[in-house]
């Protein structure tokens, strides 16, 4: 089965595919001819998934979906939250916004983060949510090359000490963020075919 997955970052991609196997196959935004941005202008990982996935059914007339995730960091207020692709600023890569984030807690003790991802589907005229939430803290230093974003400075709570980007891909989708509404997604789909 062929699914429309409205994103332009490849690892988001490659972590599906992982994840699902060869059950379904992906289209990215640009398999699919979509080379425009699609500004995320709204205020919390929900109204941005809802607004690429909408993009893509109303320009392109086909079902989809996409995710927008963030960084939730508790002594920083909850940051970067919905700017946590662009938190160092909008041409800046991931290196910088680890850095930044890195600068922003010092040498604080309280490092509690989670990672948060919203799914939203659009199958005809509905839209349906799915949210995964991986707990976690921010380590003192950037740790370990695998991965993306801020995999490097996130050691998830379930884990044994490692960051995200020291688990092969098979262990960080486990109990990553993506991985879990990854897996709610699939259990909707699933039962949606009668499979
Ligand atoms: P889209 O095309 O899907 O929008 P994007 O990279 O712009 O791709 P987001 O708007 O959802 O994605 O931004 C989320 C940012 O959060 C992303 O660029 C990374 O910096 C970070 N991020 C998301 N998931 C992550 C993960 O599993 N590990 C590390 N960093 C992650
Ligand atoms: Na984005």
């Amino acid at each position: 089965e062929q699914l429309v997955f409205a994103t332009n970052n490849p690892h988001k991609i490659e972590e599906i595919r992982r994840q699902l196997g060869d059950r379904y196959t992906f289209r990215s935004l640009q398999d699919i001819g979509c080379t425009e941005d699609i500004p995320e202008t709204e205020t919390t990982l929900e109204g941005n998934a809802r607004l690429k996935a909408r993009h893509v059914k109303s320009n392109y007339g086909q079902d989809c979906f996409s995710e927008d995730s963030g960084l939730e960091v508790a002594a920083l207020g909850n940051a970067p939250g919905v700017d946590t692709a662009h938190y160092a600023g909008p041409q800046r890569d991931a290196e910088e916004n680890n850095t930044k984030l890195l600068s922003e807690l010092g040498d604080r003790k309280d490092r509690l983060a989670r990672f948060r991802t919203v799914i939203c589907l659009i199958q005809g005229d509905t839209e349906t949510l799915f949210e995964g939430v991986c707990e976690g803290r921010i380590a003192t230093s950037p740790v370990g090359h695998g991965g993306f974003g801020y995999d490097p400075v996130f050691v998830p709570t379930e884990g044994d000490g490692r960051t995200f980007a020291q688990m092969k891909q098979d262990e960080k989708v486990r109990i990553s963020h993506r991985g879990r509404a990854i897996a709610k997604l699939q259990e909707y789909l699933k039962s949606r075919s009668g499979a």
